[in-house]
């Protein structure tokens, strides 16, 4: 530890802070440090497997060294009684920040994910309007905007991720923040129509432009997010290379498609260290049989429904399949006490019970349905042995999943990845089986052609969707978003 600050203290006490955070990060010191933001930070101490976001953003961070300012994980009475940490782990300071617990329940379930994401991935229907979210999503918001304030340096590039700070932008420029201010949103934007249905729709359009510069993961959210901010305050738009700038409220900010990717090289090392002895084991099961699998949080956005109901198809269409196959599914339970949630996850076993119940035999059973987490390294191994990989979001920002099952096979003898249309991945990686995941029929017909798809045409499509993942690999990803940071503080 290095040093703790509450929220309340001014004065000396954030010049302190800024210079210790500037004193134990010296690696950027002469060009300014990256101060990145994030809901979770995931410090190299921690026991817990990261998600896709705090994986991405603690590898680059790592190249480059700096400051990640993210929730403490501890809840406390009062926003009074809220301390901000800072602390050095290997060439990260992490400003770790309490939060009232009265305020994270409104932020963190209520709006970011009871509304903003239903919303955001294209179903309103599922967004649940509580009493006091919204205040609670500011709440939280202006107190990580007081907590960079802190630290946060004329030369500073502070960057912002995801649809939990959507705010930020604005309320730092309230606060004379004179640094550079990006986002990046993991997630899609979605049309106009359609984010008009959070009533704080303008506010939140007027906060976003806050920011100098707002990354998103594929030209259609590019495109959606530019028109949305110009039409929310009749503003102007002008195309501006493969992105957008966009004039209203008085102020302007640069949009830009920027697809995030994976740490190939890390992967590939998980990969070619020997497979946890659960994996040997599970192969040895195998005894011949081809191996298909899906990796997903348990979402309604991530398809798992219909990923299901395409392999029961497959099974019906002729019934000796079932002996010839095993489908694996990991979908560890996420935001459980969330209500659209725990529908989805009835839905699903259901699906899953169905599929036991008609195609288990005494021998065999064709489907594997975990809801249990596993680790990165199984899950890793898995996909580097699986024939088919199954990837059918009904909406999702990237998905990772699907790069890393492609950087993980054999070039000599590949599996084949069915991907959604609807999966940011998708806009490059049109050498996969594109599906429309709410066609099962479309599902079950892919899965026969992954199945007996020549190696030649597996090869082809392998060596092509490779390029696209060495293109967007995760540091290539950091360094065309700090460039495009650096143009926007120009
Ligand atoms: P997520 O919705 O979490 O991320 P995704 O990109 O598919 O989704 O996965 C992130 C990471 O979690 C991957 O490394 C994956 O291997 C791992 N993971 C997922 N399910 C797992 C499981 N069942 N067991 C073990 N590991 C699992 C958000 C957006 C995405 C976007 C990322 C990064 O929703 O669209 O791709 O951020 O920007």
């Amino acid at each position: 530890m290095v040093g703790t600050w509450t929220l309340g203290e001014v004065g000396s006490a954030r010049d302190t802070a800024r210079e210790t955070a500037r004193a134990i990060t010296p690696r950027l010191e002469l060009e300014g440090r990256l101060i990145a933001v994030s809901n979770r930070v995931a410090r190299p101490s921690a026991t817990t497997s990261p998600g896709g976001l705090a994986q991405a953003l603690g590898d680059a961070l790592h190249v480059r060294g700096g400051t990640w300012i993210g929730w403490s994980g501890n809840l406390v009475a009062d926003a009074a009684s809220a301390e901000f940490d800072l602390l050095a782990e290997g060439e990260i300071v992490y400003g770790l920040l309490d939060l009232p617990a009265e305020d994270f329940q409104g932020f963190y379930e209520g709006y970011a994910n009871g509304v903003l994401w239903p919303v955001f991935h294209g179903r309103p229907d599922l967004s649940v309007h509580e009493a006091g979210d919204y205040a609670a999503y500011q709440a939280v918001n202006r107190a990580f905007a007081d907590a960079i304030a802190r630290v946060a340096g004329r030369d500073d590039t502070i960057w912002v991720h995801d649809y939990h700070f959507l705010p930020l932008g604005g309320l730092l420029r309230e606060r004379g923040i004179p640094s550079c201010v990006g986002l990046f949103l993991h997630i899609p934007f979605p049309h106009t129509g359609v984010f008009r249905t959070i009533p704080e729709a303008e506010a939140i359009a007027r906060a976003m432009m806050g920011y100098d510069t707002i990354g998103v993961q594929t030209t259609r959210d590019a495109r959606n997010l530019a028109e949305t901010l110009a039409a929310m305050g009749e503003g102007t738009l002008l195309r501006r290379g493969e992105g957008y700038e966009v004039f209203v409220f008085g102020e302007h900010v640069r949009i830009m498609p920027l697809p995030i990717g994976i740490d190939v090289a890390g992967l590939r090392d998980v990969v070619s260290a020997p497979p946890p002895a659960a994996v040997s084991s599970f192969c040895r099961t195998l005894g011949g049989r081809r191996s298909l699998i899906g990796i997903d949080r348990l979402d309604y956005s991530k398809g798992l429904p219909q990923k299901l109901q395409g392999f029961y198809r497959y099974l019906q269409t002729d019934p000796r399949r079932a002996d010839k196959v095993v489908m694996t599914q990991i979908a560890p339970i996420s935001r459980g006490t969330v209500p659209a949630y725990e529908k989805t996850r009835r839905e699903v076993e259901a699906i899953a019970g169905g599929i036991a119940g008609e195609f288990t035999s005494l021998t065999h059973n064709p489907l594997n349905f975990l809801t249990r987490a596993v680790d990165r390294a199984t899950v890793a191994h898995l996909m580097a042995r699986a024939d088919v990989g199954l990837v059918t979001p009904i909406a999702d920002g990237m998905n990772l999943v699907a790069k890393e099952f492609v950087a993980v096979q054999d070039p000599a003898d590949p599996g084949v990845l069915i991907l959604s249309e609807f999966a940011g991945a998708a806009e490059a990686m049109t050498s996969a089986l594109l599906v429309n995941p709410h066609d099962i029929e479309a599902v079950a017909a892919a899965i026969e052609t992954a199945l007996a798809m020549p190696r030649e045409q597996r090869r082809e499509r392998h060596f092509s969707l490779m390029e696209v993942i060495h293109d967007t690999d995760i540091s290539r990803w950091t360094e065309r978003c700090l460039t495009e940071l650096a143009t926007a503080a120009d």
